[in-house]
């Protein structure tokens, strides 16, 4: 069996579709998890899709990622520009890393522009809205190849 890639969400993302749709759209987090595991099946992958509120279980999460992960996913919500320790976990994870944004994170609040992640990622998505995350999956998909 292929290793998994992990799709790992952060802050807030449980209330997508609920919470600001004009930014992030009417899709839940279970549409697009639902959404992911169907293309990963097309592509003959495995993933592991996960969302926390707290930055130590997303932390926690790279940890197991590491030995057991192919690559990762991942939408840090607001901690994208706060938590370098996040970067220092994706720093700690040697496979590929694929930074996931719905929205266009350069049209909002200039707080919004730096990424702690960007420094590590191999790509970048954002403003796709969700469909970022199948696009990522199949950018994923050529680099676990690679
Ligand atoms: C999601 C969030 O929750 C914000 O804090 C980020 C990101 C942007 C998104 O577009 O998916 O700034």
């Amino acid at each position: 069996m292929a290793q998994p890639i992990y799709i790992l969400n952060g802050p807030n993302l449980n209330l997508l579709g609920l919470r600001q749709p004009e930014i992030y759209g009417r899709a839940t987090l279970e549409d697009v998890a639902e959404d992911c595991a169907s293309l990963a099946e097309e592509l003959g992958m495995t993933i592991r899709f996960h969302q926390s509120n707290h930055e130590g279980q997303i932390i926690d999460w790279i940890h197991q990622a590491r030995g057991e992960g192919a690559g990762v996913i991942i939408n840090p919500g607001a901690l994208t520009h706060t938590s370098i320790a996040i970067l220092d976990a994706l720093n700690a994870f040697d496979g590929p890393v694929i930074e996931v944004h719905i929205s266009n994170i350069h049209k909002r609040e200039s707080f919004r522009h730096h990424s702690y992640v960007s420094l590590r990622a191999e790509g970048v998505i954002a403003g796709c809205g969700v469909e970022g995350y199948l696009l990522a999956l199949r950018r994923m998909k050529t680099l676990v190849a690679k």
